[in-house]
């Protein structure tokens, strides 16, 4: 079958109907799609998403899903595109963001999700979205204004694989009444994807709607007049509207204060800066720190960004040269291939003991009836691991982050977040070398943020050469069930929890003084706070402290349901990255948090005061 496909080069379609220059409500949708699974992946996607983000939440707009959404598949590029749908019902201003691939077949202009794979034109269909889906979603949520963008305009991903390119380029699409298209670079032509971690066209973007006095077309004339400059007149993004009645400024008209025009109805603060911090300040992108700096530079929050960048440059650079006499024991191959479920093995003198878990399925999630359950732990789903693989007996201890720490001078968060309701408190001086109470070498590391937790298990594969990672949420369920079905690994028995864990109970209330707080149990497992790894009973597979002590970071986004999450036990990474999974449960605040299926997100850079890490690694690779 020949089909006929060209790059989907739409950038901005506007659908606009505005009678006033106030705008009350703003929501925005933005997607950037970078790690593709069966094409090439593309290296800027993601960090145009996170700076279009950031700059739109400093423009009052309120984000779908809290953020940038990264890396969506097509059930997640669904599922966003649903839920933006609701949340633009009765809102002023809606926009729909989009960076990644496009393709156009046959007239119409798809968004490729990161799983798409077709080979036939019938394929199409139903692995990628129409993006007339999204016109009528807006069109039909009755806002006065709605903004769609797709920098999707890179090179057919799919040329030669039985998608045939046509032509280059991106036919127009139809304005409907009181709409704007403008696309990212002009019908016929390919956008560039950019060297420096930003398409030209979302920097100019992002650039031009912060500034004030423009108002919709002056601001994309100007962004099509700088990615001209940019590109030295090869890229030129394309406007086309249908009439519209009003005016909207992204940033307010001139002379006014943009929060005259762009009230933010969730945001506790009017000061640009501190609003789009809160939004930055948990980013694994050096490209948006830089972006952040460059706008906000002379703020205080410039000086935290400017901490922040160092910190997750030396992360990245954390396993550089190593310091330490670290004695190595790795396994032969052909060892590995003879391990039987229930073997340990240690694989450095610093290394965490590893048990080998068997292959099987489960269940994961809670059912609607079980108690205490939270929504976001269904729908109960199977899960095949189709492969034994190895997780860590204990919690990784203070003794082996210390060494990790040491060897390669690595500059861990040194700090330790609190939790006061939906705020985190940073009180001064804490941090994971003293969490404010007594810590021996054998207790659980904590005050570790989901990227220490990386950096750690990268340490570990370097060191090794062997594949050290964090679990999938998956496998974590898997590890801690260990065969059962209850509540807990023991049973569904509460006030059993103190034989079997370290949770929040008796000792803790009579004991620290922060646990007056506390959903506290029962029973009196004898540690008011951490305990040592290992003092409690194994599972049946062999692992300490799956439940309670530390929680365990795992590799997964967050997604509030488990429609569309992966069966085979591999992490779900599209979502929202910018936090990611907890599991476990741990010493303080919550007993309800001890269930296997108890689901804790956290942004990546918080080092809670109970977090910490359990490693798993890969077998017979
Ligand atoms: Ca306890
Ligand atoms: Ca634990």
């Amino acid at each position: 079958m020949r089909i006929e496909s060209t790059v989907l080069c739409a950038t901005i379609g506007l659908l606009l109907h505005f009678d006033t220059a106030a705008a009350e409500r703003r929501v925005a949708l933005v997607i950037g799609n970078s790690g593709y699974e069966h094409v090439a992946r593309l290296a800027n996607p993601k960090n145009d998403a996170e700076l279009i983000a950031l700059t739109l939440r400093s423009l009052g707009f309120a984000l779908v899903g809290g953020g940038a959404q990264i890396d969506l598949d097509k059930p997640a590029l669904d599922w966003a595109v649903q839920n933006f749908s609701r949340q633009i019902q009765g809102a002023d201003v809606g926009l729909f963001y989009y960076a990644g691939h496009g393709v156009q077949i046959r007239g119409n202009n798809y968004l490729v999700p990161v799983n798409a794979n077709p080979t036939r034109e019938a394929d199409v269909d139903f692995q990628m979205l129409d993006a007339n889906i999204v016109l009528r979603q807006m069109e039909a949520a009755g806002t006065k204004l709605n903004i769609v963008i797709f920098d999707a305009c890179r090179n057919n991903p799919f040329a030669g694989r039985g998608l045939r390119t046509a032509a280059t380029g991106l036919a127009q699409m139809k304005a409907p009444e009181g709409t704007l298209i403008s696309y990212a670079t002009q019908p016929g032509n390919v956008a560039l994807d950019g060297i420096d971690g930003n398409s030209p066209y979302s920097k100019a973007l992002a650039e031009t709607m912060a500034r004030p006095g423009l108002d919709i077309f002056q601001t994309f004339n100007a962004v099509g007049l700088a990615v001209k400059n940019a590109t030295g007149g090869s890229q030129q993004p394309w406007v086309s509207s249908s009439p519209i009645s009003g005016a909207f400024y992204f940033a307010g008209p001139a002379k006014s204060p943009q929060i005259s025009t762009a009230p933010v109805p969730p945001a506790p603060s009017a000061d640009p800066a501190e609003r789009a911090w809160a939004v930055t300040q948990n980013t694994t992108s050096i490209a948006v720190l830089e972006s952040f700096i460059r706008q906000f530079g002379d703020t205080v929050y410039g000086n935290l960004a400017r901490a922040r960048l160092d910190e997750l440059k030396k992360s990245q650079v954390a396993v550089g040269a190593s310091r330490l006499q670290i004695v190595l024991n790795v396994l032969a191959a052909e060892r590995e291939r003879a391990l039987k479920p229930a073997e340990t093995f240690k694989e450095c003198d610093a290394c965490p003991e590893m048990v080998v878990i068997p292959a099987g399925s489960f269940l994961m999630g809670s059912a609607h009836n079980e108690p205490e359950r939270d929504k976001n732990e269904g729908p109960q789903h199977k899960v095949h691991i189709g492969t034994p693989l190895a997780v860590a007996k204990f919690e990784v201890t203070v003794d082996q982050f210390r060494i990790f720490v040491e060897d390669v001078n690595y500059e861990a968060a040194n700090r330790c977040s609190l939790r006061r309701g939906e705020r985190w408190m940073e009180p001064s001086g804490l941090s994971w070398r003293n969490p404010g109470f007594r810590q021996d070498g054998n207790h659980p590391v904590l005050c570790i943020s989901w990227i220490d937790a990386k950096a750690y298990v990268s340490w570990l594969s370097r060191k090794t050469g062997k594949p050290y990672r964090l679990l999938s949420e998956a496998e974590w369920e898997y590890a801690a069930r260990a065969g059962t079905t209850a509540r807990f690994q023991f049973g569904n028995n509460q006030a059993d929890l103190c034989r079997f864990a370290n949770v929040p109970d008796q000792t803790a209330k009579e004991n620290a003084p922060a646990a007056a707080i506390w959903n506290i149990v029962a029973c009196k497992d004898g540690h008011a706070l951490t305990a040592p790894v290992g003092s409690f009973p194994a599972n049946a597979f062999g692992l300490h402290d799956m439940y309670g002590n530390v929680w365990e970071w795992t590799e997964d986004c967050y997604n509030d349901s488990y429609t569309g999450a992966p069966s085979d036990g591999s992490a779900w990474t599209a979502g929202n990255c910018g936090r990611r999974l907890l599991r476990g449960g741990s010493y303080g605040r919550d007993h309800r948090d001890l269930r296997a299926a108890k689901r804790q997100p956290a942004p990546v850079g918080v080092p809670g005061i109970s977090f910490g890490i359990r490693v798993a690694r890969t077998l017979h690779q």
